[in-house]
């Protein structure tokens, strides 16, 4: 039951109380004593209803405090949202920027990699070019040496023609009323001292004895022209009329003179082994330092000298 229903049912049931009692007095009169003590126990009071009221206005104004806080609230979501809608759409811009430049980037790597195959390209031609040019440098200078091999020859061919006209035999070689053969045809064998002396006595002459520093230069200058202006080699030393197997170091030549200027190499004569006894003079790289002495059975080419068969 509603607490206005249980006041009117007391009120109601005081007053009758109240009615058949009417003898009583004024201050004992039940209506007056229930209706004090209904009063301050249970009956609604101005206090109540006051309660009621502030209740209602702090409901109110927590209602009222909750709207304003949601439209804030709301207020806010939609400002995010707004500013949301406007990164996004700058997020969109930017994705296009992005994606633009992303394709120029891919334009520019695929330009790039066309100028590196190119440039690849090119640097192999190159290269194959450098190759060619090597190649055809060491051609050329492979044909250099021909030639100056060539040129070698023909100077030997000149130098058997020069002054010569037939005042010595072919292939021998003029020099102050001497001709002059050089064993250089790689056709004859190499031979020992006694042997190559034999082969100048069978075209009546003898083995090179020499005279004087211009002979020792004429014969010099006559080697190197014979093809044998190559890299030095013991093979290539000619014998000469030179000998010491007499007395060891007192050099004789084949005409019985003694040696007495010399034009051996640097530490030469050296009597290599202790049996190196005929001499041999040696197209170096200096006239006046080109002999050796070497045993005398090595086989080595020679000089023939004799004087001129046909005076002019
Ligand atoms: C040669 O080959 P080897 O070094 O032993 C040369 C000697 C020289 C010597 C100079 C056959 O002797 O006469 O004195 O070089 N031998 C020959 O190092 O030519
Ligand atoms: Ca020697």
């Amino acid at each position: 039951m509603a607490d206005s229903e249980i006041f009117k049912d007391k009120v109601t049931g005081s007053y009758n109380e109240l009615d058949n009692h009417h003898e009583f007095s004024v201050d004992d009169h039940p209506l007056y004593s229930h209706a004090r003590s209904f009063t301050v126990r249970n009956g609604p009071s101005s206090r109540t209803y006051k309660l009621a009221a502030i209740s209602l206005g702090l409901l109110s104004v927590i209602f009222l405090v909750i709207i304003i806080g949601l439209s804030v609230h709301i207020n806010r979501v939609s400002d995010s949202h707004y500013n949301l809608s406007l990164n996004s759409s700058r997020t969109s811009s930017q994705i296009a920027q992005l994606r633009s430049d992303l394709k120029n980037l891919n334009d520019t790597t695929k330009a790039l990699q066309n100028k590196q195959n190119e440039d690849t390209n090119l640097i192999r031609s190159l290269q194959a070019l450098l190759r060619t040019e090597t190649r055809l440098k060491s051609e050329q200078q492979s044909q250099n040496r021909n030639l100056q091999e060539d040129k070698q020859k023909l100077k030997s061919q000149l130098l058997h023609l020069e002054d010569n006209c037939g005042q010595c035999p072919p292939n021998w070689v003029l020099m102050n009323k001497t001709c002059y053969f050089f064993s250089v045809s790689e056709a004859i064998p190499r031979k020992g001292w006694a042997a190559g002396r034999q082969e100048c006595t069978k075209k009546e002459a003898d083995l090179l004895v020499i005279n004087s520093k211009e002979e020792q230069v004429f014969i010099f200058d006559t080697l190197k022209a014979l093809r044998y202006n190559l890299p030095f080699s013991y093979r290539n030393g000619f014998w000469m009329g030179l000998k010491d197997d007499h007395t060891e170091g007192s050099w004789t030549w084949l005409n019985g003179t003694i040696m007495t200027e010399g034009y051996w190499m640097d530490g030469e004569p050296n009597d290599d082994l202790g049996y190196e006894d005929c001499a041999a003079v040696y197209p170096t790289n200096n006239p006046l330092k080109s002999w050796n002495d070497v045993p005398c059975s090595h086989p080595l080419k020679w000089i023939c000298e004799k004087e001129i068969t046909i005076s002019s």
